[in-house]
C-alpha cells in the first residue's frame, strides 16, 4: 500500500506516525512552508487524509483534492470537518470514538476538583511561600452533595455524570431527549432551565451549526454568581465573549475550560481572571488512549484502502 498516498493535517506522537509512515506515503501538511503550493504539488496523488478533531479539514482543501476519498480523524469531533463538501463527493469520514470517553470525563471531574477546592492555587501558595509567610490557604467550595447540570448526556456526558454519582452529587441534565438512563438523574429540557438549577454545568455536547453559542448569556445569567461551567467539548459550545463578561463581572463564579476559540492562540482575556481553571485541550491526553485514538486512525484508512468495512465511520 506504499503508493497510495495521504495528506497528514498535523503531527501525531511517534509511535502513531512509524506504522502510517511504514503503510503510506505520508505527505506532511504542517512542515511545509507554503502549505497551498505543497497542496497543488501532490493535489491528484492524494487519497486520503489523516487529520486531528480540532484540525478537521476545510472544504477549500478537500476541494483542492480531485482523488480524496477518505478522510480519517483523530478524534471522536468531527465538527471542523466540512461534512457537506465530503458528503458532496461521496468521501468517507472516520472518526475515534469510545476510546477516549473515559479519560475526557476524567479530565471533566478533575477540573471540576481542582477549581473547586483551589488545587493550583493551594499548590501556588505553598510553592510562594505564603502559608508560612501568611498562614492557611483560603478557604474553598466543596463538591459533595452539590449539583451537576450535563448538558449533553452523550456517551462523555453520561461518564461524567457516572463519576459524580461518587461524589454524592445530584445529577440533571438536558439533551434532546430523556435518556431514561438513571431513574434519579433529571431531565431538564432546556439550557437555562438547566444552568438555574446547577452549582456545577458540564458542557459535553458534540458540537455543531445547531449547539453554537449554546452557552450564552441567558445560560450563564441562570447559572448565577456561585456557578461554575466546565467545558470539555468545543468552544463553539459556549459564546467565549459573554463568558468572559461573565467571569469579569463575576456573574458566575467560575469556569474550567479545556478548550477555546481559536486555540491555542486564546483571547488574553482569560489570563488575566484568577476564577478560571485553563487547560491546553488535552482531555483525551493519555498514552493509552492517544494510543487507541492512532491506531483507530490507521486502521480505518487501511480498511478503506483494502477494500472492507471502516470501523468507525461518521459518513
Ligand atoms: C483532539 C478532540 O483530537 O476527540 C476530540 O474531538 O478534540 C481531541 O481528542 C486531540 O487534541 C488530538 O488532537
Amino acid at each position: 500500500m506504499r503508493e497510495v498516498e495521504i495528506l497528514q493535517v498535523g503531527p501525531y506522537p511517534a509511535w502513531d506516525e512509524m506504522p502510517l509512515n511504514e503503510k503510506f506515503r505520508m505527505h506532511r501538511y504542517f512542515d511545509a512552508e507554503d502549505r497551498t503550493a505543497f497542496v497543488e504539488r501532490h493535489a491528484t496523488g492524494i487519497r486520503g487524509i489523516a487529520t486531528r478533531g480540532e484540525l478537521g479539514a476545510s472544504r477549500a482543501l478537500i476541494e483542492s483534492l480531485p482523488n480524496l476519498e477518505i478522510i480519517s480523524v483523530y478524534g471522536v469531533g468531527y465538527d471542523a470537518v466540512d461534512l457537506e463538501a465530503a458528503g458532496e463527493r461521496r468521501i468517507r469520514v472516520t472518526n475515534t470514538p469510545d476510546v477516549l470517553t473515559k479519560d475526557v470525563a476524567d479530565l471533566g471531574v478533575a477540573m471540576m476538583l481542582a477549581q473547586s477546592r483551589g488545587v493550583i492555587g493551594g499548590e501556588r501558595w505553598l510553592v510562594s511561600g505564603n502559608w508560612e509567610a501568611k498562614g492557611l490557604y483560603d478557604l474553598r467550595s466543596r463538591v459533595n452533595g452539590k449539583r451537576a447540570g450535563i448538558l449533553g448526556l452523550g456517551r462523555i456526558g453520561y461518564e461524567v455524570a457516572r463519576r459524580l454519582v461518587g461524589f454524592d452529587m445530584e445529577i440533571a441534565y438536558t439533551d434532546l431527549a430523556p435518556a431514561g438512563l438513571a431513574a434519579d438523574w433529571t431531565f431538564i429540557d432546556d439550557p437555562a432551565g438547566l444552568a438555574a438549577w446547577s452549582d456545577f454545568l458540564f458542557v459535553t455536547l458534540a458540537a455543531s451549526a445547531q449547539t453554537r453559542h449554546i452557552v450564552g448569556r441567558d445560560v450563564l445569567a441562570a447559572l448565577g454568581p456561585e456557578g461554575m461551567v466546565i467545558n470539555i467539548s468545543r468552544a463553539s459550545n459556549v459564546d467565549e465573549e459573554a463568558l468572559l463578561d461573565a467571569l469579569e463581572s463575576r456573574s458566575i463564579g467560575s469556569a474550567a475550560l479545556d478548550v477555546f476559540e481559536g486555540e491555542p492562540d486564546i483571547n488574553p482575556r482569560f489570563l488575566r481572571l484568577d476564577n478560571v481553571l485553563l487547560q491546553p485541550h488535552h482531555a483525551s491526553g493519555t498514552v493509552e488512549t492517544r494510543k487507541a485514538m492512532g491506531k483507530l486512525v490507521y486502521d480505518n484508512l487501511v480498511a478503506h484502502f483494502e477494500g472492507r468495512d471502516l470501523l468507525t465511520p461518521v459518513l
